[in-house]
């Protein structure tokens, strides 16, 4: 379960009513006030995922509560169950010593067809270096888990399945990682999702409310 220190993988953390739910919730935020869309890298290319934010939008590379680089909307507010989700996380994974001061502000929800892919980088527009939380429903994804000098070796791939919890905090909180592959048709339709991943990250941006 320990990947690496501050690296914690519980598997099958949601149950199958658990993910449902989330996905029922996930297909609601979709639709807006800012809708999910693939981000334009500074590069003009556009990410293979698709994103939609709670509490901040993130565009890369920095957070706001509007989607400046879409339209302009005001993002919708950071749920309260998604705070009690998050601490419950961090509970599981490194005890509730840890779990009460923790107040996510943002969630990242990615949308991975069978075709989409994350790069090897470095989640460093929070400021705050609290951990993140990342939940997987859907298909089995690849999961790079990397080193923080390099996007190179060395790099552990771990399978995500649907219901895997993930925390990401301490000395591995800055590390690369990226999702280089998803399997299609590995996911139980009873997690709610006919095809594709769903990723839901909650974390600390650090940004006065
Ligand atoms: C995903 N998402 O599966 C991953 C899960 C993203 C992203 O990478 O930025 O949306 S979150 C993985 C993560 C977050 C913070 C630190 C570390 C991993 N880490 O130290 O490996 O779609
Ligand atoms: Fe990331």
């Amino acid at each position: 379960r320990v990947v690496a220190p501050g690296a914690v993988h519980v598997p099958g953390w949601l149950d199958l009513d658990r993910q449902r739910e989330l996905v029922a919730a996930c297909r609601e935020w979709a639709r807006g006030p800012v809708p999910m869309r693939a981000a334009r890298l500074p590069s003009g290319h556009r990410m293979s995922v698709r994103t939609v934010c709670l509490g901040w939008h993130w565009y890369p590379y920095a957070y706001s509560r509007t989607a400046d680089d879409a339209g302009g909307a005001r993002v919708a507010p950071f749920p309260d169950r998604l705070g009690e989700l998050g601490r419950a996380a961090l509970a599981a994974a490194y005890g509730p010593a840890e779990a009460a001061d923790y107040h996510p502000d943002a969630a990242l929800i990615n949308f991975y067809d069978e075709h989409a892919r994350m790069g090897m980088h470095r989640d460093e527009d929070e400021l705050s270096r609290a951990p993140v939380v990342s939940l997987s429903i859907g298909d089995t994804c690849v999961f790079r888990f990397g080193n923080p000098e390099s996007r190179g070796h060395p790099h552990t791939d771990v399978q995500l399945c649907s219901g895997d919890l993930f925390v990401f905090g301490g000395p591995s909180r800055l590390a690369y990682h990226g999702v280089p592959a998803v399997r299609p048709g590995t996911a139980d339709p009873a997690c709610g999702l006919r095809s594709g991943r769903l990723n839901i990250t909650l974390r600390v941006t650090g940004l006065a409310p």
